[in-house]
């Protein structure tokens, strides 16, 4: 299967026509915005803008710019009805949903905090269908596809539909995306752990047992040293623990719960969560897996725990020790 191009696999693998021209389309945005996180500097895309998001964050000219490019793509496709994004507070509906379109929920540009330091960023999405007996929110347990772009030095794109998680390069020379990464397995011990350790003081205690556990080595109680890394651009991390295995944590603390937490249910936790899944890992809110969350609001936030299974298995046990 290597060294297929991303249209030659969508046609060997996805018999559903109306979600290959999606995806298709969703490839070509993430392509563009890769050219437009490329040449941010030498565009003058860096800096903030004057407006902020749903969530009350600062946005980057290039969070618009992302958003812009994403939503056009999606709206080209006949079959999407519902568009879900980090950058725009409402639901945008495109047509009148009929059941069987496309629900896309997406963040356009996730972690763009990096991109003044030119280090990864992202796109992040996932579809789903309209169905009758539900709102125009997806069901984690129902999506078709999920996906990111990681914009690094090389863009990528990397995809599940449920079975098996693939990754192609952007092979500009070609102009087509590449499979590189046939079959993306998250492995099954960690050693490597991400998490924001700047944030230790709001923490509970579930969470600081947990570190101080791999902090502590052989001579604590997992009995094995963890390295550990933290970029602040989930995808980056969730990149790496696919690649070389680990674990990603973005738990509520005492300072977000107001909010929730800080990373979103239906653009960043859903679609990472089905990813990892596919990969042979896991992924809760500490209690139960992600993709069983029920969506209520475009915008919720919530607990990540995501990567090897074992690993997000032993986290949620801790629970019964507090
Ligand atoms: P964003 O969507 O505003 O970019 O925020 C999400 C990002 C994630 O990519 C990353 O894991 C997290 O925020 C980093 O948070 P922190 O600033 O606490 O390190
Ligand atoms: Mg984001």
């Amino acid at each position: 299967m290597a060294g297929m191009t991303l249209g030659a696999y969508l046609e060997a693998e996805v018999s559903d026509l109306d979600l290959i021209d999606l995806v298709d389309r969703i490839a070509s945005a993430c392509w563009k915005i890769a050219q437009v996180v490329r040449d941010a500097a030498l565009d003058g895309n860096q800096g903030q803008a004057d407006s902020v998001n749903p969530q009350g964050e600062v946005q980057k000219p290039i969070d618009l710019i992302a958003d812009d490019i994403f939503r056009a793509s999606c709206a080209q496709s006949a079959k999407v009805s519902v568009l879900v994004s980090e950058e725009v507070e409402e639901i945008t509906n495109l047509k009148p949903g009929q059941s069987g379109d496309f629900i896309v929920a997406y963040d356009p540009l996730d972690g763009s905090s990096n991109l003044d330091v030119n280090l990864s960023v992202g796109s992040i999405f996932c579809v789903s269908r309209l169905a009758d007996d539900l709102g125009p929110l997806p069901d984690g347990r129902s999506l078709k596809c999920a996906g990111y772009a990681i914009y690094g030095p090389s863009t990528m794109l990397v995809l599940t539909f449920g079975m098996q998680v693939v990754g192609f390069t952007l092979d500009v020379t070609g102009e087509d995306y590449v499979l590189t990464h046939p079959d993306m397995r998250i492995p099954a011990e960690a050693c490597e752990f991400a998490i924001n350790g700047s944030r230790s003081r709001h923490w509970d205690a579930r969470v600081s047992t947990y570190v101080e556990g791999c902090i502590t080595g052989p001579a604590g109680p997992r009995g094995k040293a963890f390295n550990m890394r933290w970029t602040a651009s989930m995808i980056a991390d969730v990149h790496r623990i696919l690649t070389r295995g680990g674990v990603f944590l973005y738990p509520v603390d005492a300072e977000n719960q107001a909010q929730g937490g800080k990373l979103r249910l239906l653009y960043e936790a859903f679609p990472m969560a089905m990813i990892a899944e596919a990969a042979g890992g896991r992924a809760s809110n500490g209690q139960s897996d992600l993709l069983d969350i029920d969506a209520e609001d475009a915008h919720q936030r919530t607990s990540v725990i995501l990567g090897a299974r074992h690993e997000v298995d032993f986290f949620d046990a801790l629970v019964t020790c507090n």
